[in-house]
């Protein structure tokens, strides 16, 4: 039966739990040895660190409301069920770039995992300003290889449509649907507004034809496009590291989307910290600029790989004739440009969220002069603006557009 745990009841459970208390005890100890605390600084769910001398693991919960709006906005718990199977998922696919999972319970809502005690999240470590040379690649690969061996170009279409119907989180689903592509661009009591944000600048993206019709088209993207089974959350707070390792945390928005959501809510959080930056960061400005380049270019040419090798090694009828591979080629970069383009749109939809939603990034939030918050906040409003109505060839054109906002 499900119960809302706290420090005492995980010692309870962990020693209920053969498999956990076989982690960390001794047959001959008693679980008051367990240490726990509590470590969750997330919007949704509970995290505990559980700990017997040098033994360790999570354990991750998920009750029944928002957590970082409180019991007055309940959400069903189901979400723990989508993140168990997206992790499970991932780690089929991209193993190392996933903690490893002992036990997950859709009763009791909880998965216990790796503790990656020797990991930090990445936008705190952004904010300390501290570099990862491998940082691009990995996440780079982990885009590319989660999205493409769970699309259509992997799949029969018999078992993507299975995961398609699997993966149908309609509550996460709806929360990104009214935080980052409805409440944003209207008056709504969720948005919550600097003391100093220039409010015309709100006004005028809320009253821009252009900007108003490429929301409303990317928000039904969202909604109708089953491309690929998405992390549907994948921010610097969903990703832990340290210079040699990267992994991916915190699936729970995970459905079927579109593949350039993934790639653009991270590309626009990398772009929020390098407008983030003061004017004399030079090197770490340089450093996040790098970051986009190699995570779109990697990425793109590791999903391209994916797509022609795959075809190489089930030679389809309908390529195979004098030039059918040059020709799938072509069809493999059109695919990838359309996928590009929807990048560039939703990065844009998460600068504008973050900025006048209701959740914010503390690399923005947590600027104490309000003055330069509000200065920041405008920029990323603005570069955002002209993101979501502008047609860009390249990765080098979207930074060289970003970095007019550095002012
Ligand atoms: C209203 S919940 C706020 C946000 O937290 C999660 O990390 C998602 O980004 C969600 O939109
Ligand atoms: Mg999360």
């Amino acid at each position: 039966m499900y119960r809302v745990l706290n420090n005492d009841l995980v010692r309870e459970y962990v020693d209920k739990t053969p498999k956990l208390r076989s982690l960390l005890l001794n047959d001959d100890e008693s679980a008051s040895l367990l240490e726990v605390s509590e470590i969750g600084d997330g919007n949704l769910n509970f995290v505990y660190i559980v700990k017997n001398g040098d033994k360790s693991l999570v354990i991750k919960q998920a009750v029944p409301y928002l957590r970082c709006v409180g019991e007055e906005y309940p959400l069903s718990r189901i979400r723990m069920t989508f993140e168990i199977e997206a992790l499970k998922k991932e780690k089929e696919i991209c193993p190392q770039f996933v903690p490893d999972i002992y036990h997950s319970s859709h009763e009791m809502s909880l998965v216990a995992m790796q503790n990656l005690n020797r990991h930090k999240i990445l936008r705190g470590e952004m904010i300390k300003r501290k570099v990862f040379p491998k940082l691009a690649k990995h996440i780079a690969i982990f885009l590319a290889d989660t999205l493409f061996y769970t699309s259509d170009f992997y799949l029969t279409s018999k078992e993507k449509k299975e995961l398609v119907k699997k993966f149908i989180n309609i509550e996460l689903c709806k929360i990104t649907e009214d935080f980052i592509f409805t409440h944003p661009y209207e008056e709504n009591e969720t948005n919550s507004y600097s003391p100093k944000l220039d409010m015309s600048v709100v006004k005028n993206f809320r009253q821009s034809k252009e900007i108003k019709v490429a929301i409303a088209k990317l928000r039904y993207k969202f909604m109708t496009e089953a491309q690929a089974l998405l992390h549907g959350d994948l921010h610097t707070g969903s990703i832990m590291l340290n210079e040699e390792e990267t992994f991916v945390i915190d699936p729970e928005f995970a459905f079927y989307g579109p593949m350039g959501f993934d790639v653009g809510i991270y590309l626009a959080n990398l772009a929020m910290s390098y407008i983030s930056c003061d004017k004399d960061e030079h090197s770490y400005k340089e450093y996040v600029e790098s970051l986009i380049k190699d995570t779109w270019e990697i990425f793109s040419k590791r999903f391209k790989e994916n797509m022609i090798n795959h075809e190489k090694e089930v030679k389809s009828l309908q390529w195979d004739y004098p030039n059918g591979l040059k020709h799938f080629e072509a069809f493999c970069d059109d695919f990838i440009a359309s996928m590009f383009d929807d990048s560039v749109g939703f990065m844009a939809c998460e600068m504008f969220r973050r900025s006048v939603g209701l959740a914010k990034v503390a690399d923005i939030a947590d600027i104490k002069d309000e003055e330069k918050r509000a200065k920041k906040e405008k920029n990323i409003l603005e570069c955002a603006g002209v993101l979501v109505t502008s047609k860009y060839d390249s990765i080098d054109e979207v930074i060289k557009e970003i970095k007019k906002y550095d002012r």
